[in-house]
């Protein structure tokens, strides 16, 4: 499908004559400057991204994580993560405007200590099967496709008692956080927190469409902290059978917080879906910029004009407002994560889909 993208009209920016440059320079040096020079670049007609689409292939980052791990250890390191970083804006350690993302791997036998920080962080896990999680007194132990919360200012920290590196991709609001200043971080007293909770509590708890009848939430964001692949795949099947399926997203599902029904963490929303085999999306587009991480399967993302092909494990970004457009060559799973919940409390999100051709 061919987009055409056209630039909604700005006002024309009047004529810089010898007098007004004059001023110019007159004002520079008292620290001010002339609004008309610069209004269409500080708020453009439509979103002008700074960030890229882009697209990591797990297979060629694998064994250059694997290698930080011979050489540094996860205590070390306090965190022993590669990020992403967009390739507009290397050396901002963001992967979009609002959003820092990484492969974090752990090896048999290590520990990433406990901490906590105003940011929060999804973990979606890549591969593995024997880590935990530790969030606020309660382990989960992590699966493949597994999404993960650690919230605002909730106490973590991540084991591997297995016998096989486990990786999976982190996301945090970082950029997000430091751009209103609001950075807070520290230590647990100890390097692992206390272990006070049964495994399985919060989802037996809060994740049967039920909830304890005198529940009252106590922080911003979802009290269900593993969502796991098992139920979210085995709901993405159904739904295909039952159908509709969405001519742009295919079965795209929302992971909620179940006591609100809003997103789980209050800057970051996560989403799976499911594209049939032989696929062919419509364009569609939207304001939240948005990470990919391939579940199963294989096919092309359409972003801008570049194609993307990726199978299991890959990773893509589609920054603001860049048309997309998905297609399948098997039954394929994306998980994604982007700002939208942030934007949509503010008021600014929006989206076209599908994208008028
Ligand atoms: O696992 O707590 O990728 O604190 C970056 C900062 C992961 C974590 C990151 C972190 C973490």
């Amino acid at each position: 499908m061919d987009i055409v993208t056209t630039q909604a009209k700005h006002y024309e920016k009047p004529e810089l004559t010898p007098e007004r440059k004059a001023l110019y320079d007159r004002l520079d040096a008292k620290h001010v400057a002339p609004l008309w020079e610069v209004l269409s670049k500080i708020i453009p007609a439509s979103p002008t991204p700074e960030t890229i689409p882009a697209l990591w292939r797990y297979e060629e980052l694998r064994p250059l994580l694997m290698e930080a791990g011979r050489l540094l250890t996860a205590k070390e390191a306090e965190r022993r993560v590669i990020m992403l970083e967009n390739p507009a804006v290397r050396g901002q350690s963001k992967i979009t405007q609002s959003l820092y993302s990484g492969l974090q791997m752990i090896l048999p036998g290590e520990i990433a200590v406990c901490h906590r920080h105003a940011a929060s962080a999804l973990r979606f896990v890549i591969e593995g099967t024997a880590a935990y999680t530790a969030v606020e007194g309660e382990r989960t132990t992590m699966h493949p496709g597994d999404f993960i919360l650690t919230p605002s200012w909730s106490y973590h920290d991540h084991g591997n008692p297995g016998n096989d590196p486990v990786v999976w991709l982190d996301g945090l609001d970082i950029p997000l956080v430091n751009m209103f200043d609001s950075s807070f971080f520290e230590r647990h007293p100890e390097e692992r927190q206390p272990n006070v909770i049964p495994e399985g509590d919060a989802l037996a708890r809060y994740g049967a469409n039920m909830m304890p009848v005198d529940y009252a939430p106590s922080g911003h964001s979802s009290p269900i902290f593993n969502y796991p692949y098992s139920q979210s795949r085995d709901t993405l099947d159904r739904l295909y059978r039952f159908g509709p399926v969405s001519p742009c997203h295919g079965v795209k599902m929302r992971y909620i917080n179940p006591a609100t029904g809003g997103y789980p963490m209050p800057t970051i929303g996560a989403f799976i879906q499911l594209l049939p085999k032989g696929f062919r999306g419509l364009t569609h587009r939207a304001t939240d910029a948005t990470v990919f991480s391939v579940v199963e399967g294989s096919g092309r993302t359409k972003v801008g004009d570049q194609m993307f092909s990726w199978g299991p494990r890959d990773l893509f970004v589609v920054p603001s407002w860049y048309p997309v457009a998905h297609e399948a060559d098997v039954e394929s799973v994306l998980f994604s994560f982007s700002d939208r919940p942030a934007q949509q409390a503010l008021g600014l999100w929006r989206e076209e889909a599908p994208v008028r051709a």
